[in-house]
């Protein structure tokens, strides 16, 4: 594996999924303290009310993170800690708290790389005014972005405005998997619209006042799984190509290109809004670099009729592409069910290079669910260690090939709350044992160290 010396080499976690604490020192409540209360929305009505307790527990985690030797921590701010009813009144125990925890991670030379927004919406925007159906979230938003440059951005000098927009989108307002819960086949390219425009906003509002003084780079995290065509058919090739469309050039065109895909156009007809000339000048360019998380790869067919297919893993409205997915038998599968196939990363990687013209890619995440077990006090992650082993050699061979990858983030560095899922997917480096909240560094954790010390 051959990697560029200067390659960032972190691990990921989100802020609802650890943090726990969810009404110490004033945290307001988000929409996903508002959805675990719904009986069956996730596996065994649990909550991220503990989670891992990171709220508690910084500085044990940042010297597990210094331990492996990693360079940068993604973390996510809960917007609602910071400020309870999402605009208005600041909540200065909440801006301490991450003020630490960058602090800590300074202070043992790792690089903080901060998510904006991951999901956890203040529960008071989505009752007041609807979430991100509502245009007039964009303001709020660079509001809220706007307290984080002014209180962090003198020592974060990464920035990721959104965790996964298709997700929120799709998960959140199409099959209502997710919070807010909606399901509706036109409320997710709406949902996705406002994002962008509210990505746009707070890059302008960055790049303005803050980019010249603070010296940081500001970009957005898309997810997208590799789609191989059934056939050498074109009408197959086709139907590969459309899915990635409707999966991350939804979100990544307007912010290259200015517009969305042809194909969405085409299929999409009204429900697909569209954009003032202002806001595609405010989009082209609005990133620093091309944020991806990956985790799979399905097969890809053209569909005269549309067969449902799972609710995870189908790119944009299945209804609306005219695609139909399903996965080679002999694939290996983790516990969420998602085929390990290295290969379509590098091919993933590959796509998105030559469609956007070879912009520097950060995977801000990567990684599996397993069925852990601590053993005698070890974790013995075996089929964990060789997807990485597979999927880094992927990326080091997509370098080879022209790609320009610039870092790589591990998800996850502790098990923690996997949404609908709850405890049950263990996505960690670190064990976390949820009773008592001990850490334990998986053998994965051991390989990635020795191999981010060897390869840095
Ligand atoms: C991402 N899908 O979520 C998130 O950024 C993390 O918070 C999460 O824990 C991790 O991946 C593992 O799930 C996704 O349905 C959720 O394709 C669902 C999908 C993709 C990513």
């Amino acid at each position: 594996m051959k990697f560029p010396k200067n390659f960032v080499w972190g691990s990921a976690t989100s802020s609802y999924q650890v943090e726990g604490a969810w009404n110490t020192d004033g945290r307001g409540p988000s929409i996903w303290d508002a959805f675990c209360q719904i009986p069956g929305k996730v596996h065994n009505n649990e909550t991220g009310n503990i989670a891992c307790d990171h709220y508690h527990k910084i500085k044990e985690d940042v010297a597990l993170m210094k331990d492996m030797g990693l360079k940068a921590y993604r973390f996510s701010i809960s917007w609602s800690r910071i400020m309870p009813q999402g605009r208005g009144e600041v909540n200065e125990k909440g801006i301490q708290f991450y003020s630490d925890l960058i602090d800590e991670l300074l202070a043992n030379d790792i690089q903080p790389w901060v998510t904006l927004y991951h999901w956890d919406l203040p529960l008071a925007l989505q009752l007041e005014m609807d979430g991100w159906l509502n245009k007039n979230i964009s303001d709020v938003f660079t509001d809220y972005a706007e307290l984080c440059f002014e209180r962090f951005g003198d020592r974060v000098k990464n920035w990721i405005t959104f965790n996964e927009a298709w997700v929120v989108a799709i998960l959140g307002y199409g099959q209502g998997v997710f919070a807010p819960g909606r399901i509706s086949n036109s409320e997710p390219y709406l949902a996705g619209h406002h994002i962008l425009i509210s990505h746009a906003k707070s890059v302008k509002l960055y790049r303005e006042k803050y980019q010249s003084i603070q010296n940081g780079k500001i970009g957005i995290t898309n997810n997208c799984d590799w789609r191989e065509p059934l056939t050498h058919k074109p009408e197959d090739k086709e139907a590969a190509k459309r899915a990635l469309e409707f999966f991350v050039s939804w979100f990544a065109d307007p912010i290259y290109f200015g517009h969305y895909p042809k194909s969405m156009v085409d299929r999409l007809g009204d429900r697909l809004p569209k954009f003032t000339e202002e806001e595609k000048q405010m989009l082209i360019g609005s990133t620093d670099f091309f944020g991806l998380n990956h985790y799979t790869t399905m097969i890809a067919a053209n569909a005269d009729e549309v067969v449902q297919g799972s609710v995870y893993g189908n790119g944009g409205l299945s209804e609306d592409q005219d695609v139909n997915l399903s996965m080679d038998p002999s694939w290996e599968l983790t516990e969420m069910k998602w085929a390990v196939v290295p290969w379509g990363c590098r091919k993933l990687l590959e796509w998105i290079s030559e469609r956007y013209d070879y912009p520097d890619i950060v995977i801000t995440e990567n990684g599996c669910a397993y069925d852990d077990k601590l053993v005698n006090g070890e974790v013995n992650d075996q089929k964990r260690v060789e997807f990485f082993e597979g999927y880094l050699n992927a990326c080091s061979e997509a370098i080879e090939n022209g790609v320009n990858l610039t870092g790589y983030f591990i998800w996850s560095f502790m098990d923690n709350f996997e949404w609908a899922s709850g405890y049950d997917k263990r996505f960690g480096i670190h064990y976390v044992d949820f009773e008592t909240l001990e850490r334990t560094p998986k053998a994965s954790a051991k390989y990635l160290g020795k191999l981010i010390k060897s390869l840095s």
